[in-house]
């Protein structure tokens, strides 16, 4: 499938393919789109405006010696399990939803496509922090080969593990299926990339092998490891318990912003 070689994407990226996609983002941009969005309760003027910069990214001398892996670091759920145990080697990303091409991407797949490297900064609700080094193809190039439909609004990261909670750290939380989602702003950035490697080498399971998100706008919660499947949606409320992942589903902004 000429989509998952290097230059192949880089010729659908370069051809008419790209209208979709990218008249979202300009759209994103037009007057009434912001005023509708400010409007929202989530977004206020500030923060909608500030939201195109770029992530502070630091220098190789700064990556932290040691980065925590927080949340799920060992995914129990039958599923992962097979593919953990078979290095991944029939698991597929499939990024589906509202495109015109659906897209089932092997991990070798991933590993071919042109791909953006940072170092930044991972800052944690819990109150930790963490420089590292992050590689992996750029979400929004996948999103326009994939034919993003124009009633797409969000998208959606379906994860392979069900986080239990951590009881003693803060109060009864229910065990779910992790998930996450972002609107296109986001989904756009261009330091929103789908990582497949950490310091230069293939993610540990710790730290969400085969894949994870990085959102580098916002909270460490929304930086979705284990993703399975990358859902473009009109809505979120029909997943899990409504409010787009499962710590917002818990009380958490779904807005994360740093
Ligand atoms: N699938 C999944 N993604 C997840 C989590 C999780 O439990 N499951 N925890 C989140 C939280 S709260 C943080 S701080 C980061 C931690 O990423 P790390 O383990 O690489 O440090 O992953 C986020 N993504
Ligand atoms: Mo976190």
């Amino acid at each position: 499938m000429t989509l998952l070689t290097r230059r192949g994407l880089l010729g659908v990226g370069a051809g008419g393919l790209l209208v979709s996609g990218c008249g979202k983002l300009a759209q994103s941009h037009t007057a009434n789109d912001v005023i509708a969005q400010a409007e929202r309760a989530t977004y206020g003027w500030q923060r909608l405006i500030g939201r195109h910069a770029l992530a502070q990214e630091f220098a190789a001398a700064d990556v932290s010696p040691v980065f925590k892996a927080n949340g799920t670091k060992d995914p129990q759920d039958d599923a992962y399990r097979h593919h953990a145990d078979t290095g991944f080697a029939d698991w597929r990303l499939r990024i589906d939803g509202l495109v015109a091409r659906p897209l089932s991407l092997s991990l070798a797949d991933l590993h071919h496509l042109p791909a953006r490297t940072q170092i930044t900064r991972h800052d944690c609700v819990e109150g930790w922090s963490a420089i590292g080094q992050w590689t992996g193809p750029q979400l929004g190039p996948l999103l326009k080969a994939a034919g993003l439909l124009p009633t797409a609004r969000y998208i959606v990261f379906h994860c392979a593990d069900t986080y239990g909670g951590e009881v003693g750290k803060g109060g009864a939380q229910s065990s779910g299926k992790y998930y996450e989602s972002i609107d296109l702003v986001d989904a756009f950035h261009p330091q929103t990339i789908v990582a497949h490697s950490m310091a230069g080498k293939p993610l540990t399971v710790a730290h969400g092998a085969p894949c994870r998100m990085r959102i580098e706008r916002q909270l460490g919660y929304k930086h979705a490891k284990y993703v399975m499947r990358i859902e473009a949606v009109d809505s979120f409320g029909r997943f899990e318990l409504g409010k787009g992942g499962y710590w917002e589903d818990r009380g958490y902004e779904w807005y994360a912003g740093i």
